[in-house]
């Protein structure tokens, strides 16, 4: 393994929705029984309740970085009205992180907001931007101690999800429910581009929650955009320009006066005189049927650093959806290699977060498994795979390395 730097982050990560369970004030929890072919996220993981195990799982490996979230469904379960018992949850989230060396790394907003403000016109309403202030103000009262924060998970992403949101809610439509995270079968139909309308209101949010996270606490504040890692054919390099402005480039330009930018990288992606082009089905692809391409995070964190010269890079989200663990090390193995050769050619990163700790909730679908842990989702028994040791083992090494010791 190649060395990296002695106060990387060494994490893995996991998102409310998708490992609390009966997150039942939430938009998401209100679609999913109007998304055709879907699984229900139902009790998810239990680990509303099991987060102090999901932290000593953390701790135990040597991994040092906890990327979690808050969910602002919880936190004010209806406009205006905050729960004190939901904030006091989440402070003792992050003091059992704190107390058990676990460094919290904390996200305000991973896909999910109250239905009331779904119903309200979400991301779409004149009221959002004051909406999610709100929110953020209240939340930053427990931030005590917390040195990363992120706005807003994937606002690239988020902005189709709240575009597949209305389809799925649409009585006239008959459309399957397949999340944004997946790809369809060959040939498939490429995915709409992210609404650069409802991106330019998340920009708007990310401002209003960056500005209010720097006042109030002392934590470094940014957002995490999901990487394309796109790569161009001979001819096509404008049409890459311009996706890439759509799909990301938006995105990263609005973290120009951030603490660090998240990038979040899984596979990459072709782009011809015609636009992205299809992904074939191959035997080697993952479960979410994108390619297996560990490199894609150092293509996107290249391109990053090439957009945003001055910000300092922490990968808070990188993984693959494969039911083969043995796989999983291999790519994530490969994915620090490309990384390491993007740091030795400056590119400033501060740490790893690997998606995902669990086999979680991917967004209407269970059989995606991206998880370092694996759950009985009748008993909600963790365990572990053979890959979170081995990730563990790289951080410790890592640190005993720089530390000149041995592990
Ligand atoms: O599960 C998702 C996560 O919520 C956001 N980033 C991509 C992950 C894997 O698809």
């Amino acid at each position: 393994m190649p060395s990296f730097p002695a106060d990387f982050l060494w994490g893995a990560a996991s998102a409310p929705h998708q490992v609390e369970g009966n997150n039942v004030n939430s938009d998401f929890w209100m679609q999913e029984p109007h998304m055709i072919g879907a699984d229900r996220s139902g009790d998810a993981l239990d680990s509303y309740n099991r987060y102090p195990e999901d932290i000593a799982l953390i701790a135990d490996s040597g991994l040092d970085t906890y990327r979690f979230g808050i969910e602002w469904a919880r936190i004010e379960p209806a406009p205006g009205q905050f729960s004190r018992v939901q904030l006091a949850h989440y402070r003792r989230m992050i003091d059992t992180a704190l107390d058990a060396g676990v460094r919290p790394f904390v996200t305000l907003h991973h896909f999910t907001s109250p239905r009331w403000f779904a119903e309200e016109g979400g991301w779409r309403s004149p009221q959002a931007i004051d909406r999610f202030r709100a929110y953020v103000e209240v939340t930053t009262t427990i931030l005590d101690g917390v040195e990363w924060v992120c706005t807003i998970n994937e606002p690239n992403m988020l902005a189709i999800m709240v575009e597949e949101a209305e389809t799925a809610l649409d009585p006239n439509s008959a459309t399957e429910w397949l999340s944004p995270t997946l790809e369809a079968d060959t040939p498939r139909p490429v995915k709409p581009a992210p609404s650069e309308e409802i991106g330019r209101r998340l920009i708007e949010a990310h401002h209003a929650a960056r500005d209010i996270v720097r006042e109030r606490t002392g934590a470094r504040v940014g957002w995490s955009v999901a990487s394309r890692a796109f790569e161009t054919r001979p001819g096509a390099e404008e049409v890459r320009r311009r996706l890439e402005y759509v799909w990301e480039d938006l995105y990263l330009e609005a973290a120009a006066d951030d603490d660090y930018i998240g990038v979040q990288a899984y596979s990459a992606q072709w782009v011809g005189l015609d636009g992205i082009e299809p992904h074939p089905v191959h035997p080697d692809n993952t479960l979410v049927r994108t390619a297996y391409r560990p490199d894609a995070l150092g293509i996107a964190v290249r391109h990053t650093a090439d957009v945003l010269p001055h910000v300092p890079v922490v990968v808070t989200e990188n993984g693959i959806a494969t039911g083969d663990d043995t796989r999983r090390i291999a790519y994530t193995e490969s994915a620090l290699t490309a990384l390491a050769e993007a740091m030795a050619d400056g590119v400033d990163v501060r740490g790893y977060i690997h998606w995902s700790l669990l086999d979680n909730y991917e967004w209407g679908h269970w059989s995606p498994t991206f998880g370092l842990v694996a759950v009985d989702r009748e008993t909600f028994e963790r365990r572990p795979k053979p890959s979170l040791a081995w990730l563990g083992a790289v951080a410790r090494q890592s640190r005993a390395e720089r530390a000149g010791g041995t592990v």
